[in-house]
């Protein structure tokens, strides 16, 4: 996961309205709606999102506070309907006041890991797993659907895994390829993927692309048409400047939004499954 940098975030909490417009006007579907699916329900969800009360904890560890980070993500999840709040205090100090002040969830990201848990439920909503599931969930929605398709997944990490494993469980097989080929190891052997030897191979098997690299330019200008559709979560943007001024209507990407609204649906529902709360799944 590239640790992101204050330039990357930006006035993006002021922006969330137009970027919902666009994911819609891409995909049919806007944020919240997208990362509910990518959670796998529907239903009263809005109910328990509106219900509990989220504490944003700066931690100061590693390479520190990126400036703006926890007020872009309580702009994200106070714009999907969640009540939130950053504390004063990082660290520590921070997660005592969040609470006290009657958190029921704390969202918190230090250079390794973004998390958010649910202190009543005792579980937990990963920023890496959430993020590849709601830019799948995106490029599905896109796609229109994936079932009986071939999709290509550029990165085998956290986010790319998880994008992977979402694919295959919509029906889709998946070819992957990353440049450290232990990364794919994993999936040598399972049914409905296949581990591409090079990029050029991954690129060639398939029109739906899932980049999930930590490169820029992974995607360029000779490997897009009319017809290429890419999900690419995330900073660095793995898609290069001249194929997005080109074909950038059919490339979905942020660099937190989505991974955030899919870690808030994923930990509601989570929770519900432990009781704490009635959700209906969708068939
Ligand atoms: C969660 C983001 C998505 C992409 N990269 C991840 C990242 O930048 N992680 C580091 C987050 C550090 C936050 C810092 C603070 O301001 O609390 N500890």
């Amino acid at each position: 996961m590239t640790r992101l940098k204050e330039d990357d975030i930006a006035g993006l909490g002021r922006r969330l309205e137009l970027h919902d417009r666009q994911l819609r006007q891409q995909t049919g579907r806007g944020l919240a709606e997208i990362a509910a699916l990518a959670a796998g329900y529907r239903g009263n969800l809005q109910y328990r999102l509106k219900k509990v009360l989220v504490g944003i904890v700066p931690l100061t560890t590693g390479e520190g506070i990126i400036g703006g980070f926890s007020e872009t993500v309580e702009a994200i999840l106070s714009y999907i309907g969640m009540k939130c709040f950053v504390t004063s205090m990082p660290d520590a100090a921070g997660m005592v006041e969040a609470v006290e002040r009657g958190a029921g969830q704390i969202f918190m990201a230090d250079d390794l890991t973004c998390t958010m848990l649910d202190l009543q439920a005792h579980c937990s909503a990963d920023n890496g797993v959430c993020t590849g599931r709601g830019f799948a969930a995106a490029l599905e929605a896109r796609a229109g659907s994936v079932r009986g398709r071939t999709v290509t997944v550029l990165g085998a990490g956290p986010v790319g895994t998880s994008a992977a494993e979402y694919f295959v469980s919509r029906g889709a097989d998946v070819v992957i390829y990353d440049k450290m080929p232990e990364k794919c190891s994993q999936f040598v052997e399972k049914p409905h993927f296949k581990v591409a030897g090079s990029l050029a191979e991954a690129l060639a098997a398939s029109s739906l692309y899932f980049e999930a690299t930590t490169a820029r330019d992974t995607i360029t200008l000779q490997d897009m048409s009319a017809d290429t559709l890419v999900a690419a979560p995330g900073i660095p943007l793995g898609v290069s400047s001249d194929a997005m001024e080109r074909f950038g209507s059919q490339v979905i990407h942020d660099p937190l939004e989505l991974g955030v609204a899919s870690m808030a649906f994923d930990l509601q529902v989570k929770a519900a499954l432990k009781g704490f709360d009635e959700t209906r799944k969708i068939s």
